[in-house]
């Protein structure tokens, strides 16, 4: 029997694990008919906040964006997304990115279709417009090896211009590949896995890690990771960027 009193979840003052088995579901307004877990959000410490929505045959989930944009991506499953009255259909691998000041509804959910939110309150830039809304799949953006080393790829799903604020990625390791430095960096990351397992060192701290769990990462919390088993380890995260470092 597996007692109950275990978990591979922690939450620290510069970084957090959350792993499936400490879910318990947050309701949510105007989000309807689906289980909604807050993986990450200001409460902890963040500066984001990140969700995962499981739906049912007949969710809808519908809002307006005010200073925070919002990146819906299907993690499994399908669903339409109306955004200021253009309908899309989404369906695993693909997303939306909703500026700011934009309506849009999420429905025509197939029964278990897993969403990922992240939540980034948007930080205007001088001289550089409001980003416009983005439907996208994963499937057709490149997937460049990372510095160099062919068993790391990443895939950058936003464009990289100075009008975001925040950077979506989807980063695949070989099994053994692994992260070339200690990455310890200003900038703060939530992840998810999509897949595959390896060990994430955080903070100095050394964690096994597999598909479903999800990461916070506190800017400069250090970070090194390497992935292990018999297929690819894959995360999707998000990254704050292109803004002016210090207020000092
Ligand atoms: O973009 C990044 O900072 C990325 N390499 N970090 C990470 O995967 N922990
Ligand atoms: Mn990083």
């Amino acid at each position: 029997m597996e007692i109950s009193a275990l978990t591979r979840s922690v939450v620290k003052r510069n970084h957090a694990i959350i792993s499936p088995d400490g879910y318990i579901n947050s309701r949510v307004p105007d989000w309807d008919n689906c289980t909604v877990n807050v993986i990450i959000n200001e409460q902890m410490g963040a500066n984001l906040c990140q969700t995962l929505i499981t739906t049912t045959k007949n969710s809808r989930l519908r809002g307006t964006t005010k200073a925070a944009q919002l990146f819906f991506y299907v993690i499994s499953g399908q669903c339409t997304a109306t955004v200021s009255g253009d309908e899309q259909p989404l369906k695993t691998g693909q997303f939306v990115y909703i500026p700011i000041g934009k309506e849009y509804l999420i429905e025509k959910t197939e029964a278990g279709t897993q969403l990922l939110t992240f939540h980034k309150v948007y930080e205007r830039l001088e001289g550089h417009t409001i980003p416009p809304v983005i439907f996208g799949d994963a499937a057709t953006v490149a997937a460049p090896a990372y510095l160099g080393d062919p068993a790391l790829r990443l895939q950058v799903l936003l464009p990289d211009e100075l009008s975001f604020d925040m950077a979506v990625n989807i980063f695949t390791y070989d099994s053994g590949g692994h992260l070339p430095l200690v990455e310890t960096h200003i900038m703060e990351h939530g992840l998810i896995y999509l897949q595959g397992q390896g060990v994430y060192m955080l903070d100095q701290n050394w964690y096994p890690i597999k598909k479903g769990d999800s990461i916070w990462m506190a800017p400069y919390c250090q970070q090194w990771f390497t992935a292990m088993g018999k297929e690819p380890a894959v995360y999707i995260y998000y990254k704050n960027v292109n803004r002016f470092p210090t207020t000092v």
